[in-house]
């Protein structure tokens, strides 16, 4: 599937992914109102990857709701709804409104979100994540994950693992891109945006990609699906994330470099190496990383 943010804002873009050879698909992370995004150039290709600082543009949460409750009508059920509003209260308001519809479909919330100011991004606020799920579980009963962004000490990753695992989290997406980068070109920063920083995607986030999906692979309850996001421009990229324990796979960068034709290129060059290994099914190697 794509990656929420790429290519899956508009309508054209929504419809251009339901006819790929993805297995399902994500909208653009939404927020009650539409928002115009930060100025450009806010998306910049590199040649390892990519820099963003979109600042959130969306078309509002009421066009994804009508989307993918129009999907919903066409008897389309496997959707992603993703949701980010910038504060709990928007979170829960457009939850509630999810929770009362007739979407079937499964909502993830991105903890990306700026949260309160002066303090760190919902994902890096463990005592805020806490109190963000419980207060969404105590109302909100249908499918819902959350997108993480990377972490890279241990302890984070325990502590992050140990929250989650009490609530009745249906998978986890690691990772968002690693963010407040800086990419430099001459003697200029590449986007307009917080003076140049900007969240990575691409090569470069595939390690830290794999080691996020491996730990919480390790670490969660095994009712907990994992779905990789980070790194993946080929068939071997998609192989190892579900070798560390993802059971399906989220395309961004390499979707904004290449078109939806990326799907089938994908998956005909994980076939290929599974069929080179005698694999029948992602069952056959998901999780099974030989460590030394
Ligand atoms: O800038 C974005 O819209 C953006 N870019 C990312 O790489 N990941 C994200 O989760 C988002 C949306 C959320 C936020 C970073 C603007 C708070």
């Amino acid at each position: 599937m794509n990656a929420s943010g790429a290519k899956c804002m508009t309508s054209e873009e929504l419809y251009n992914l339901s006819n790929s050879g993805a297995g399902t698909l994500i909208t653009k992370s939404c927020t009650i109102s539409p928002r115009e995004g930060n100025p450009s150039p806010r998306y910049v290709d590199l040649k390892l990857g990519s820099i963003n600082s979109m600042g959130l543009p969306n078309l509002g949460f009421d066009f994804y709701l009508d989307y993918v409750l129009e999907q919903h009508e066409s008897g389309n059920d496997d959707i992603f709804f993703s949701i980010a509003g910038l504060t709990l209260e928007e979170n829960i308001e457009m939850l509630t409104r999810v929770q009362n519809s007739d979407f079937r479909g499964i909502v993830e919330l991105n903890l990306s979100c700026p949260n309160i100011p002066g303090k760190p991004q919902t994902g890096y606020d463990f005592e805020r994540t806490n109190e963000v799920l419980n207060k969404i579980f105590y109302f909100y009963t249908k499918p819902l994950g959350v997108k993480l962004p990377p972490y890279f000490d241990l302890v984070h990753f325990e502590m992050m693992a140990e929250i989650l695992n009490q609530y009745p989290v249906q998978f986890v997406t690691c990772i968002n891109s690693i963010g407040n980068a800086l990419y430099i070109d001459d003697e200029s920063a590449v986007i307009k945006p917080k003076g140049g920083f900007g969240g990575i995607g691409g090569a470069y986030v595939k390690p830290t990609a794999l080691a996020n999906v491996r730990m919480f692979y390790k670490l969660l309850r095994k009712d907990i699906s994992i779905i990789g996001c980070g790194g993946v421009e080929t068939g071997k990229d998609v192989f190892e994330h579900i070798l560390c324990g993802a059971s399906m796979v989220q395309i961004a960068t390499q979707l904004m470099k290449e078109d939806t034709r990326i799907f089938s290129r994908l998956i005909s060059e994980l076939e290929e190496i599974m069929s080179s290994k005698n694999y029948k099914a992602l069952e056959d190697f998901k999780g099974k990383l030989i460590e030394l």
